[in-house]
């Protein structure tokens, strides 16, 4: 999964990378918007993983990954008029969910935060670049079809572009779009922003961290809403687990920004992991949720897809509370399961398959 961390400058995106992955990329107060974007690659620590390498002993452990990409802010044109710049709009259009940094701590120029503004202002953007995207493809197919170039493929296209259009111009997020398997299938091309899950991360001030309910209650009645405090949260990442421990406990911190951003972003872009054992490997694989069986197996080759003959599957739960595959066989837990299967959060498969 690839999480964009978007946001306005100086809202602390830069600050919560360093946070999310350990890094030390440079924070500052004027946000250079050409530089280049960071991006970090870090393993998504599933404990059930964890616990199913110390039975399997396996020669590789892998985790699934998250990839965080902390984008160049938005630049400012010659009549002052702030927008992302193209490069960054590609990037962004790459990514799976967008976190939406939201600054709510006082500033170096001593200006309040007005976090309930911002997410209104970064909304905005998100709609343009959409809406350009959008109104020129339009142009185009209407282009082609008065030169009587019309096909039903571009006239679905066309039909759905209007929708999304209209969508937009209400001012509302394409996400909000109930969208049919092949609309979307056809949409998904375009990568629109306001297709992505987004989620909010309130980056609050040290001392106001924990006591903002009101705020995250308002805006979560549009958006998934957390709260980081920035700051603090970078430097825990630089201490040692004992330490760290002690100071998270003091703030009110359950657990670390890197697990607290990906629980959300799992659960608001529906992924969920399935496993995968064997004394070579033991893997966590993400998929969607809703996704089947067959769906599952392309996630680790086209082959196994192409070939699927059938899945050999237990749960996790089921294995720990059998205490081994042949407790789970002798207590009748184990299953064969077709094509069709939809997977479920911590099932074990074994693909069977012939190509
Ligand atoms: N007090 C406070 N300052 C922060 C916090 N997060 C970021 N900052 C400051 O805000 C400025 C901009 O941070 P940076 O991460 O570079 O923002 P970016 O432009 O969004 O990447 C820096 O001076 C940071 O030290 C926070 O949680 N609390
Ligand atoms: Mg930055």
């Amino acid at each position: 999964m690839e999480i964009g961390l978007i946001g306005l400058p100086n809202s602390g995106k830069t600050t919560i990378f360093n946070a999310l992955t350990g890094r030390a990329a440079e924070v500052t107060a004027y946000a250079d918007a050409a530089s280049k974007p960071n991006v970090a690659v870090v393993d998504v620590i599933d404990e059930r993983i964890t616990r199913l390498s110390e039975m399997y002993k396996p020669q590789k452990t892998i985790y699934a990954t998250v990839q965080f990409v902390d984008f160049a802010g938005l630049a400012r044109d010659s009549a002052g008029k702030a927008s992302f710049p193209d490069a960054s709009i590609g990037m962004m259009r790459n990514v799976d969910t967008l976190a939406l940094v939201v600054r709510n701590f006082t500033n170096v120029l001593e200006e309040t935060p007005t976090p309930v503004s911002d997410i209104e202002q970064m909304e905005t953007e998100l709609l343009i670049s959409d809406l350009i995207i959008c109104e020129k493809r339009l142009e185009k197919i209407e282009l082609s079809h008065k030169r009587g170039q019309k096909t039903p493929a571009s006239q679905l296209e066309e039909n759905i572009l209007q929708k999304i259009l209209d969508c937009l111009n209400d001012g509302r997020h394409i996400a909000e779009l109930e969208l049919g398997r092949d609309e979307q299938k056809m949409m998904s091309g375009f990568q629109f922003l306001t297709a992505k899950p987004l989620l909010i991360v309130l980056n609050s001030s040290e001392d106001m961290f924990g006591k903002n309910q009101e705020l995250l209650k308002e805006i979560g009645e549009k958006h998934a809403a957390i709260e980081f405090a920035g700051t603090f949260e970078m430097e825990l990442s630089s201490l040692d687990d004992d330490e760290r421990q002690l100071f998270m406990e003091d703030m009110g911190i359950k657990k670390s920004a890197r697990d607290r951003l990906k629980g959300s972003a799992y659960k608001i872009s529906s992924s969920i992991s399935y496993f995968t054992v064997g004394t070579d490997e033991v893997r966590a694989w993400n998929i969607q949720e809703g996704q089947s069986a067959v769906e599952a197996a392309g996630v680790i080759h086209s082959d196994l897809a192409r070939g699927f003959i059938r899945a050999e599957c237990f749960s996790y739960d089921d294995l720990i509370e059998c205490g081994s595959e042949k407790g789970v066989h002798d207590k009748g837990r184990f299953r064969l399961e077709g094509k069709d299967y939809i997977v479920k959060d911590g099932d074990i498969l074994a693909i069977r398959f012939s190509v």
